[in-house]
């Protein structure tokens, strides 16, 4: 039976949280495949209670769903520990939560050695979110990280601790003139963070499969988003996972046979946090409107996100690169009061007309948006339920935008609050 992905189609903060507790009502399990606590995914529950989900699958709101942090996701012990007393401080039931025995642990070491890294970068920076989410998935990558299995076994954790160490403190006190850390110290702390959730670690990719042939759905939530992947997003200014479709197999354990729809959640303008090129960028009084109306600010850092209008090349892109079958377009009603809304239909790259997303680097930054200026709508549409509702400029925007989009746009969203919602399919 199905496994549903649902992924950012831009670069992240589109709303996945609101989308994922809205199908957490029809799923019985919802997995975290990638990234880390750098997330934040934003939940408002019908009481008006909003929550800001990092590590922890948005499912964990919704009763009866069970919860996996996947084998692909790098976890902060101290982060998770912090998370979960939050949300058991306001009366969340947290006992449905498991951890992949082969989930990568972020060590103090990576967190410092993201920070320094950025620092030492200057103005070439990425922008990260300062987590140890880079550093660790180099560890991943290079064969010496230290996995959550590893909390079982002291004497292998603390063999792995010191292994790293011996290198990264090179690293530290050499390159960027930093203390070392004490592998002792390190174990220590992991150790008594560990023994309160050592419960939770479990063969995730085997519970998983078991339930799909019961014929449970599992719903895989992608954090981040499609430009900000390593391998499909603009490298180098990407996160250090896999955040498109095709990571939620490898990051669950599910193969990808099993999956028959893949959601992209697409914001009616374009927002990004971090370095990096954006062709539709607005740097006017536009670009501040966006940014104050759609309250576009980072969940974990508070970073002021870079706002723009709608970019159809990527819309584009992203459902070719996830195979997206359905768009839910979120917060079309921060576009209400607005005379013109400029849709980027493609690009001008160095005097050559383009329709889809350049191969090179250097080409998407060159690229200047070529423009459709479609009519805005004055009216207040976060009341609207149906399609028919919607003032009839608005509709014309959904529809341009399915048009140029590459899949149909199921549900729209007017509002970050659950029924704030449109279904159209
Ligand atoms: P990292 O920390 O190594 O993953 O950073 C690499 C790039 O990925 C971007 N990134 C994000 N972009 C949007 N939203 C994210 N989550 C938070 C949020 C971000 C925040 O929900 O608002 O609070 O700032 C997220 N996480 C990583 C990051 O900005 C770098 O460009
Ligand atoms: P995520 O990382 O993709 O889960 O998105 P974030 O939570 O970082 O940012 C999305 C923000 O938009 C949150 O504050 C949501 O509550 C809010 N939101 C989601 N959908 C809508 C919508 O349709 N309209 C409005 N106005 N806000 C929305
Ligand atoms: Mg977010």
């Amino acid at each position: 039976m199905p496994a549903i992905v649902l992924i950012g189609a831009q670069w992240g903060d589109e709303g996945k949280g609101k989308a994922t507790d809205l199908l957490g009502e029809h799923v019985q399990w919802v997995v975290r495949y990638q990234g880390g606590n750098n997330a934040g995914h934003t939940v408002v529950l019908p009481d008006g209670q909003d929550f800001a989900l990092k590590l922890i699958p948005s499912g964990i709101l919704t009763e009866g769903v069970t919860n996996v942090i996947g084998n692909g996701v790098v976890v902060d012990p101290g982060a998770l520990l912090g998370e979960l007393a939050g949300l058991e401080e306001r009366g969340v039931d947290t006992s449905r939560l498991l951890l992949s025995a082969d989930a990568h642990l972020i060590m103090p070491y990576h967190v410092a050695i993201d920070k320094v890294t950025e620092r030492y970068l200057g103005k070439a920076k990425i922008g990260t979110t300062g987590r140890g989410i880079g550093p660790c998935y180099q560890d991943k990558v290079a064969r010496v990280g230290v996995r959550a299995q590893d909390l079982l076994d002291e004497k292998i954790l603390r063999q792995k601790v010191e292994a790293a160490l011996d290198f990264k403190n090179q690293v530290l006190v050499k390159v960027y003139n930093r203390k070392a850390l004490s592998a002792n110290e390190v174990v220590d702390t992991v150790l008594a963070q560990g023994s309160h959730f050592a419960h939770r670690i479990a063969d995730t990719r085997l519970l998983l499969n078991q339930a799909l042939e019961r014929g449970e759905t599992v719903l895989l939530e992608g954090s981040q988003g499609t430009l900000l992947d390593v391998d499909h997003g603009t490298y180098p200014f990407v996160t250090s996972s896999n955040p498109t479709a095709g990571g939620a197999s490898a990051g669950s354990g599910i193969g990808p046979t099993r999956i028959t729809t893949v959601i992209g959640i697409l914001k009616a303008y374009t927002t990004r946090v971090g370095s990096g090129p954006f062709p539709t960028e607005l740097h006017d009084a536009s670009g501040e409107y966006l940014r104050k109306t759609g309250g576009e600010i980072g969940v974990n850092t508070r970073r002021p996100r870079r706002t723009g209008w709608f970019d159809a090349v990527i819309a584009r892109y992203a459902s070719r690169v996830n195979g997206i079958t359905d768009y839910f377009l979120t917060k079309l009603d921060v576009l209400s009061g607005l005379e013109k809304v400029p849709v980027c239909v493609a690009y001008d790259v160095d005097g050559t007309r383009v329709h889809d997303m350049p191969m090179t680097q250097t080409d998407v930054h060159h690229a200047i948006p070529v423009y459709e200026e479609l009519p805005g709508w004055w009216e207040d549409i976060s009341q609207c339920r149906s399609y028919e509702e919607l003032p009839a400029n608005a509709r014309a925007y959904v529809d341009r935008l399915e048009e140029l989009s590459g899949a149909r746009i199921s549900a729209i969203g007017v509002g970050p609050g659950r029924d704030q919602t449109i279904v159209r399919h």
